[in-house]
């Protein structure tokens, strides 16, 4: 859904780009000091080529919120884009690497041969391994608020990274529905597999290598599911599934629920074993996005699930589910305010140093962080931070405000931690020629939070 927004935005964008000379990479460095807090305001500027695409191309893919990350090898910190194209679009975009030299991000190398329809989701296996899910949201006909979208296929990646390179291998033989994607070891032999929204599950072989098993989750699944994660909620030697559904008027109930699976090794089929709605919910919400992780520190797993919603209050949401390593969730805590947010996704992230995991919001097309009524104005970056008090309740960060940025224009913003400090980097990808586009990427670095 928020595609088709994204899409309208875009061609905003494009009227209100200019053609220019494009500047060397630089830096401006702006420092507004709010009590001890300082932002630490870097921007790089680099020429990408084309490889024969459109420039929208390179812009659709910096602009990602989602499937973009930052990683570092030996020191050394690398910013990876993934390809994300649009809705309608024949064409697809490409990822994208990046290397921090001298605090600056320079453009490393592209890879035009990996055609990508739009990462929505990935996770982090190790400091090296990632896997990414596309989200066509149309490789099936569905119909939503009255749009059915056309097919399209959509890949699931496995991300190796390298010094100065990447390794993208292709998990799925056939195309299908990834919009989020998850890992574990179904199968308990050692190796993860991996899930997404699908009946069908990838079990990986000993070789490295993926096989296709058909029809493991019931036929719902994969139909009405927008956010999967796969961790251990019960304490019991294998692992829960849990997927979070989103709009769909035959499984109503579902909108504000989820669902908790285990597989069956005799059957190697899903067995559900729970299911949840949350009464601190109301309207159309579909979850979209899911980590299963302990955020009271009490040894026990819970479940941080993000929704979003057309036309409902709480349109964005977080919710929190206490575990106790039973079945018994307890719904503790839900994080929404209206519109006030674009949240495309969260990291759990300690920003404050006290133990606790934090929760910071992936920004797409810059939301709450929007200063007045054009990005030029400046941001405020309060809205993304949500400080856990230890019990798992979560507070809007607002000891001092973190507002600067004036003249930059983002279309993202995607926290990471950086010398021990919560970070951001956004973008702006802008015409240039037939043969470049110009990015332009604001990194802040936020001192003493
Ligand atoms: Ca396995
Ligand atoms: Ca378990
Ligand atoms: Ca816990
Ligand atoms: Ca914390």
């Amino acid at each position: 859904m928020f595609k088709k927004i994204l899409f309208v935005i875009i061609g905003i964008l494009i009227i209100s780009c200019e053609k220019e000379t494009t500047d060397t990479l630089y830096t401006k460095e702006i420092t507004p000091s709010f009590g001890k807090t300082e932002l630490i305001i870097t921007k790089s500027v680099n020429e990408i080529p084309l490889h024969g695409k459109n420039w929208m191309r390179i812009s659709e893919t910096t602009h990602n919120s989602h499937g973009n990350m930052i990683y570092e090898i030996d020191g050394e910190r690398y910013q990876l884009n993934s390809g994300f194209g649009y809705l309608g679009e024949a064409e697809d975009s490409h990822p994208i690497l990046f290397k921090e030299v001298n605090g600056l991000w320079e453009y490393l190398k592209s890879f035009p041969e990996i055609g990508m329809e739009g990462v929505r989701n990935h996770r982090v296996i190790n400091e090296t391994t990632f896997v990414w899910g596309e989200a066509s949201e149309n490789d099936r006909s569905i119909t939503y608020a009255n749009i059915t979208d056309i097919a399209r296929p959509s890949n699931a990646w496995l991300v190796k990274v390298i010094k100065d390179d990447v390794i993208f291998t292709k998990i799925n033989s056939e195309t299908d529905w990834f919009h989020d994607i998850s890992y574990g070891d179904l199968d308990n032999d050692g190796l993860f597999d991996i899930v997404w929204n699908s009946n069908h599950v990838y079990f990986q072989n000993q070789d490295g290598t993926f096989r296709l098993e058909r029809d493991v989750f019931p036929g719902t699944a994969g139909t009405v599911y927008f956010t999967i994660e796969i961790g251990d909620l019960f304490g019991d030697s294998q692992p829960e599934i849990v997927m979070g559904a989103y709009l769909d008027a035959e499984y109503d109930w579902q909108k504000r629920g989820f669902i908790v699976y285990q597989f069956n090794q005799e059957t190697r089929k899903m067995e559900e074993v729970l299911r949840k709605q949350n009464p601190l919910l109301q309207g159309d919400l579909g979850g979209n996005h899911t980590r299963i992780i302990d955020i009271n520190n009490d040894g026990y797993n819970d479940i941080v699930m993000g929704r979003e919603g057309p036309g409902v209050e709480h349109g964005q949401t977080i919710e929190i589910w206490i575990g106790d390593g039973t079945t018994d969730l307890i719904p503790y805590d839900v994080i929404g305010n209206y519109y006030k947010f674009f949240m495309t996704g969260f990291e759990l992230m300690d920003v404050n140093n006290d133990s606790f995991l934090d929760i910071v919001f992936r920004s797409g097309m810059g939301g709450s962080i929007r200063l007045g009524s054009r990005f030029e104005e400046g941001f405020r970056l309060n809205d993304l931070i949500w400080i856990n008090d230890g019990t798992g309740k979560f507070n809007n960060y607002n000891s001092t405000e973190l507002v600067g940025g004036e003249g930059t224009t983002l279309e993202k913003f995607v926290p990471y931690m950086k010398n021990g400090n919560l970070s951001f980097f956004g973008g702006l990808t802008e015409y240039l020629n037939g043969e470049f586009a110009k990015v332009t990427t604001w990194d802040v670095e936020i001192k003493n939070l």
